[in-house]
């Protein structure tokens, strides 16, 4: 944001307000607060994006290579990815998430506690048609134990950080966020943090067409219940712009110990194929014992096929890297 914003463009945009009464110094107010910030702006509803497109667009086309007059696509055939399935024990564990949130409210940033609770109350209402069998936990009903177990064991989000906090995003917490999961964990839903779904599928191992699979089937049982804010240019609208196009993000935790030695190599085959490195605790956590969280980091202008294929294909080369050159 900071390297965007110009003075002009500030002087511009500043007394411009969405319908939902949006600001821009409601949208860089993350990035002021958190110089550090590796975005710092997020938009308070879909309007935002073009309303103050002058300082999005930039940001928009650096993060995802997408410019003003590109097309976003959508391809959710499982059947179309190759090479699925990594049988490498060093994968832990795959995840495959994507963010949504409803049509007709504002985004997390900038809704309302009451409106909040609807959002709440229309996912509830829609998780309850799935044919996946789970059931919601509402984080204000959870006990303190219950929650950090499964903070811990990757389920459940935390309390917002600081980039989130300045965002607005931790207003009311814990009300009105709770998450939804089947017995054995492998397919979840968040709901009100960041966004105001997070459905994700994940499990042990890389197998990474079933992990896609369950999502996929899931994806379309909520769809037909909810509807969600979608633009055919920027794709399913996020309060973040790196989120937009497929709100897709596909990991592995995946074993680099050798790697992982040498960050300007393994930073440099990540950039090739378009992957981000997190910390095992998810974004701005710190690696433990050689694992890292590795995804796909372009979600718009691309598919959702895509974007997993990104990962997969991305995650083999780290691993050739990883066994040939250190052995
Ligand atoms: P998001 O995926 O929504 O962008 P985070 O980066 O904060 O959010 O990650 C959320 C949680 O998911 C964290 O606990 C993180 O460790 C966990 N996680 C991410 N990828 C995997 C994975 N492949 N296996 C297990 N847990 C994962
Ligand atoms: C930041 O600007 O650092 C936070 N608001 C998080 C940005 C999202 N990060 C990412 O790379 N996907």
């Amino acid at each position: 944001m900071k390297k965007h914003l110009t003075d002009e463009m500030y002087s511009n945009l500043k007394s411009f307000k969405t319908k939902s009464g949006y600001t821009l110094d409601m949208a860089i107010n993350s990035g002021i607060k958190n110089p550090d910030s590796s975005i710092g702006i997020y938009a308070g509803d879909e309007e935002s994006y073009t309303l103050f497109g002058d300082i999005f667009n930039p940001i928009i086309k650096e993060y995802h290579g997408f410019s003003k007059d590109d097309k976003h696509k959508t391809c959710l055939h499982v059947d179309d990815l190759r090479d699925a399935s990594i049988d490498d024990e060093a994968i832990i564990s795959t995840r495959i998430r994507v963010g949504r949130n409803l049509l007709d409210f504002p985004l997390g940033t900038n809704i309302s506690k009451k409106q909040r609770d609807e959002v709440e109350k229309r996912v509830i209402n829609a998780l309850k048609s799935l044919t996946c069998k789970g059931r919601y936990y509402s984080l204000e009903s959870m006990s303190k134990e219950d929650r950090e177990e499964l903070i811990k064991e990757h389920f459940l989000f935390k309390e917002g950080d600081r980039f989130l906090k300045f965002a607005g995003l931790n207003r009311d917490w814990p009300s009105s966020r709770g998450i939804y999961h089947n017995e054995e964990k492998t397919f979840l839903v968040w709901v009100n943090e960041e966004d105001q779904l997070r459905i994700i599928s994940m499990q042990k191992g890389g197998d990474i067409k079933e992990v896609f699979t369950r999502l996929v089937q899931f994806l379309n049982e909520l769809e037909q219940k909810l509807t969600f804010s979608y633009s055919k240019h920027l794709g399913f609208i996020t309060s973040c712009p790196t989120n937009l196009g497929t709100a897709m993000r596909a990991s592995v935790h995946v074993k680099l110990p050798n790697l992982s030695q040498d960050m300007p190599k393994f930073e440099s085959i990540c950039k090739k194929h378009h992957l981000q490195i997190r910390g095992i605790h998810g974004e701005h956590s710190k690696s433990e014992e050689g694992i890292f969280d590795i995804s796909n980091k372009r979600r718009l202008g691309v598919s959702e096929v895509e974007c997993v294929q990104d990962m997969v294909d991305g995650v083999r080369a780290l691993l050739h890297v990883e066994k040939n050159l250190y052995m």
